[in-house]
């Protein structure tokens, strides 16, 4: 059976650095996300008798290496599942830059997952779904369910998995994905998840993680979005500062990068309320409501060395396409 699905990325507010079980993906603490409308993998897989090994081919191109067994790996979860020990064909489609910080594993993996597992003949549950996509990429939970997410950590494989907090349509906010790079990093996330540990301020950070998480959700429920906003950002610095004091010290900014974090503070001084967060890569995610939106563009077309801007709401998650 060939089947496609569309994956969306996700946006972490609270975000996943640093893991309790390398092997199995499962999260050092809970993170908070939303699903990205214009940020997508569309993936298609098909297990075919008549191929002697499985062909992967992203954004045009075939993959080799690393890239391609650490998705063999992933087909090989799902043959397993499914009893079958046939090769597949995948073809992925990204709609934004590879590795450069914008979570194509995430989109990738839950797309792969929930092809993959339909193309194999099996039918998961939502939450099946999310371990699943987990142990392919630790993000690519959150990119399973609709809307407004939470991965909440678990103990063992089966409970560390995302749902949905609130539909896509609870709250109107917008990301504007603000590209100042597009080159894919030296230091991929797997690698610098294991380095979170050696920050001397990591031990911090995970102390002050459930109140956050709390807070978060409070302030989600109560559409609070000055709470919501500086709770996100502050996060984001956080989880930057331990990568910066990791040893060896991760530095994912770019001068630009800096320039409209920067900027999205003067705005808020001007009362165009913002905010910002920032993934594993230099590329500015700002917060706003939709009603800012348009001002939010305007001011980012005055600014040099801007590549591209990607606005997203929040979207449904991961499903097939027809
Ligand atoms: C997040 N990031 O919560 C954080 C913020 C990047 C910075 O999840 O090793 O690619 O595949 O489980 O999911 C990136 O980590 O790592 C990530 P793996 P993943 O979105």
């Amino acid at each position: 059976m060939k089947v496609k699905a569309r994956a969306p990325s996700n946006i972490a507010f609270i975000k996943y650095w640093g893991k309790k079980n390398e092997k199995l993906r499962i999260p050092a603490n809970t993170s908070i996300s939303m699903n990205l409308s214009e940020a997508y993998t569309e993936t298609f897989v098909e297990f075919d008798n008549k191929l002697s090994k499985d062909l992967i081919v992203i954004d045009g191109k075939s993959v080799e290496g690393n890239e391609k067994e650490r998705i063999v790996d992933h087909l090989n979860l799902i043959r397993k599942m499914a009893g079958i020990d046939t090769f597949a064909e995948v073809v992925s489609k990204n709609n934004f830059p590879k590795g450069a910080g914008m979570a194509s594993s995430a989109s990738g993996f839950a797309a792969l997952t929930v092809a993959g597992t339909k193309a194999a003949g099996l039918n998961l549950s939502e939450k099946e779904l999310s371990v699943l996509a987990r142990l392919g990429s630790g993000s690519a939970c959150r990119s399973i369910p609709d809307g407004f997410v939470e991965w909440k950590t678990g103990v063992k494989s089966g409970d560390s998995y995302a749902y949905s907090l609130q539909a896509p349509g609870y709250w109107d906010i917008c990301d504007t994905i603000v590209v100042v790079g597009e080159k894919a990093k030296k230091v991929s996330s797997t690698e610098g998840h294991t380095k979170a540990f050696s920050s001397p301020f990591y031990k911090a950070r995970i102390l002050g993680m459930n109140k956050k998480v709390k807070e978060i959700k409070s302030a989600l429920k109560n559409k609070d979005f000055t709470k919501f906003g500086r709770i996100l950002e502050e996060e984001a610095i956080n989880m930057h500062t331990v990568m910066m004091t990791s040893k060896p010290p991760l530095f994912y900014w770019l001068p630009k990068t800096l320039e409209i974090m920067q900027s999205v503070i003067t705005w808020r001084e001007e009362d165009l309320e913002t905010y910002f967060t920032i993934d594993a890569g230099p590329n500015v995610h700002i917060i706003c409501l939709s009603k800012d939106v348009k001002k939010v563009r305007i001011k980012l077309k005055k600014i040099p060395g801007v590549k591209k801007v990607i606005v997203n709401k929040a979207s449904e998650g991961t499903h097939i396409l027809k």
